[in-house]
């Protein structure tokens, strides 16, 4: 809803500094950007010397230390194709994805290997296949203990409840820098994790879970050199320590070139007061090592949602299913509707949004949008869910009862299906576009008409591999005419820190915005400066999560804990935008999901037990992803630089007690944006990413240097 703009190519610059003025004012920048304009960043972006390696740092240092392990990377090449090939084979690499569009393998190989190859002239970059994780924040709003180890300590909590004690030592008692059992970096740096070698060296944690009925734990584990009689075992104590009983094993003989997740009830071992532990082996090779990344435990309190009260739910909707009366209207076709409804009557499918609870939806004034011509509620437009994959649900479908998952696709390894044994995937796609059928319109999702593309690319607990999501962007790229894909949601985010310069993720995720694909990012969900890839891009809509407190006006509106934030090693500012993200209300996919079995408590009575509450940046990602999608009905021809420059410039202030930097532009407003008027750019003068450059010369979006490039999946 535009009307010809006028003029000024000042307004935009006029707000970048008014927003330094502001971040200035309230003291949160960093002291890299207080002197500097925000336009002339781009000049300074710490770019790594071609001319000295093309190889990752922290690769460079596994391939000294240790060379025999054999690490997943992604190989970016140039020139002709055959010549790289000749290059991995001669480096016994095993190709384990074929990602041409960013010119790419992923492929396993010996790390001693790495710098010969990452010399030769068909290698552009290697980078590793980094892990990545789903943004919604089950760790941080469920009652969990929690250590990711961010610290060199042994008193770490990174959950939402606190430890009984530190860890405590087993064989040995210099602390967590020293020895055996200590807090390390390993991947040369990339991840940071507690290590564990040696006979019989163990640490030991306690915790209390008075009433609880169920107890589950996650870990996220690698290990190296284990020969067959190696292990490690996951003990729980009930008596303070006197006496163990071993839950888990893990066991060889292993290297693993990339990172295990392991999930387990272990509620048979529940007490009052708990200890955990993990211990090597009595007979524990000299070489092997083990390394934890994360553990979780998640104690449940709800004696009602046990393993044998739970009811399996139907997982696809029959066309033939009885249309609740909200929905008994005429059958009209969008295009008649667009013609002969009037602005103040509704004709069309209307919705009763007196019985809308979803105040997410009325935070951001999309309900404004969908009873009044020209009924905007994204129809025919195409969303990507880039995600953990999606169960077909009665809200899914369209008014004749058919699903509006118009494609569905898997590049889990080993995932037999596209479905969603997680959970993730099916929420998300619901608060982007769910219509409401299973509750009469109480909840419903942002864009209801909007078709969703199932892409499936972690697995049933949410984890997954970024060559696996480039994949899924590679499959968008070369179907995104099929299924008219004008969005792409990627509630994830990876576990590596890295430039975008350097980043297979953000140069795939950039070669969609240039294609035309507005992608829309999470935030991430680890707090204050944790802005890992994609929600380091420039160019992305990155997303972070208010709580709307159940109420539409946002003057209450608080900006979620959780919400990562601040500036990205690249020297831009994110996220963007803020949406509502914290205890939504979606679908659920089905009752043994595992985020269910997870959090219980989460669940929404009745409605057919068919919806289910999540909190985090995903959910704040997934409302952007279904307001992008109403703009692009109503004016179909914006570029997603527009789209973003639009929603920006649109958007509502937060209330003063939130930091400025926290929240980016401010609280999207998408009834502002569809009415807005605005056709000029965002992301002008920004550098794509170099994995994107044809030569040494910067690519510049928006300049004319672009037509130079010599990049194939760039139209
Ligand atoms: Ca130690
Ligand atoms: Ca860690
Ligand atoms: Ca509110």
């Amino acid at each position: 809803m535009r009307v010809p703009s006028t003029n000024a190519s000042t307004i935009p610059r006029m707000f970048l500094h008014l927003l330094l003025l502001l971040i200035t004012l309230t003291g949160c920048a960093m002291s890299q950007v207080t002197a500097m304009p925000l336009a002339l960043q781009n000049d300074t972006v710490d770019v790594p010397n071609q001319s000295l390696s093309k190889l990752q740092p922290f690769l460079q240092k596994v391939a000294v230390t240790d060379p025999r392990d054999r690490v997943r990377v992604i190989v970016q090449y140039q020139g002709e194709m055959p010549l790289v090939k000749q290059d991995l084979a001669d480096s016994n690499a095993l190709v384990v994805n074929d990602l041409d569009f960013i010119n790419a393998y992923a492929v396993e190989v010996a790390a001693g290997k790495l710098p010969a190859l990452a010399a030769k002239q068909s290698v552009r970059w290697i980078s590793l296949d980094a892990p990545v994780r789903k943004s919604s924040a089950t760790d941080g709003s469920a009652d969990n203990l929690r250590d990711d180890f961010d610290y060199v300590s042994f008193s770490g909590s990174s959950g939402a409840l606190p430890w009984a004690s530190a860890w405590q030592e087993m064989g040995e008692s210099d602390g967590p820098g020293e020895g055996n059992v200590a807090v390390t970096s390993f991947w040369g740096g990339a991840l940071q994790g507690l290590r564990l070698q040696g006979m019989q060296m163990g640490a030991a944690r306690a915790f209390w879970l008075a009433g609880a009925q169920q107890l589950h734990l996650g870990i996220a584990y690698r290990r190296k050199d284990f020969a067959d009689t190696d292990y490690v075992a996951l003990e729980l104590s009930q008596d303070g320590g006197a006496t163990w009983q071993e839950a888990v094993r893990f066991a060889g003989a292993a290297t693993d070139a990339e990172i295990q997740y392991g999930n387990y009830d272990l509620s048979t071992y529940i007490a009052r007061e708990m200890m955990l532990r993990l211990v090597t082996a009595p007979a524990m090779s000299a070489d092997a090592t083990f390394y934890v990344d994360a553990i979780d435990v998640r104690p449940l309190y709800d004696a009602g949602a046990t393993a044998t009260t739970r009811v399996f739910l139907p997982l696809v909707a029959g066309a033939g299913e009885a249309k609740p009366e909200l929905f008994a209207a005429t059958a009209r076709g969008k295009e008649e509707a667009l013609v002969s409804a009037s602005a103040t009557t509704c004709n069309y499918y209307c919705f009763d949004l007196s019985k809308l609870k979803s105040t997410y939806i009325k935070a951001i004034r999309a309900d404004q949008l969908w009873n009044v011509a020209p009924y905007i509620r994204g129809w025919g437009v195409g969303v990507a869910v880039v995600d953990s994959g999606i169960s077909p649900h009665p809200d899914l479908t369209d008014y004749n009862g058919n699903s509006r998952i118009v494609a569905r696709v898997n590049f889990v390894p080993n995932a037999a299906m596209p479905d969603d044994f997680y959970g993730h995937g099916t929420h998300v796609a619901g608060t982007i576009a769910g219509r409401g059928v299973s509750s009469g319109g109480v909840y419903m999702g942002v864009a209801p008409e909007a078709n969703i593309i199932d892409v499936k690319v972690t697995d049933d607990y949410g984890m997954g591999n970024t060559s696996d999501v480039v994949a899924g962007l590679q499959w968008i790229y070369n179907n995104r005419a099929t299924y008219n894909i004008k969005v792409a949601n990627l509630s994830l985010n990876s576990t590596v820190p890295e430039s975008y310069h350097v980043s297979a993720l953000d140069a795939a995720l950039e070669v969609l915005w240039f294609n035309r694909i507005v992608v829309v990012v999470s935030a991430g969900n680890e707090g204050k400066e944790k802005l890992y890839p994609p929600a380091n891009d420039p160019f992305a809509i990155v997303v972070g999560s208010m709580d709307d407190k159940g109420t539409a006006d946002i003057a209450d509106d608080k900006l979620s804990s959780f919400s990562a934030y601040g500036m990205t090693s690249d020297g831009f500012l994110k996220p963007d935008l803020v949406a509502p993200g914290q205890n939504i209300v979606s679908l659920l996919a089905s009752d043994d999901m595992n985020l269910k079995k997870m959090l219980p408590l989460n669940s929404v009575l009745g409605y057919e037990n068919k919806y289910f509450k999540m909190s985090g940046t995903s959910m704040a990602s997934a409302v952007m992803a279904g307001a992008v999608a109403l703009l692009l009905e109503d004016e179909p021809a914006l570029t997603p630089d527009q789209v973003k420059l639009r929603l920006l410039v649109t958007a509502r202030p937060v209330s003063a007690n939130n930091s400025v930097c926290a929240s980016g532009r401010g609280y999207v407003d998408i009834y502002a944006a569809v009415h807005g008027q605005s056709m000029q750019s965002a992301n002008t003068g920004v550098q794509a990413s170099q994995l994107l450059w044809s030569g040494t010369n910067p690519i510049t979006w928006g300049s004319v240097s672009w037509n130079s490039v010599s990049w194939n999946s760039v139209s």
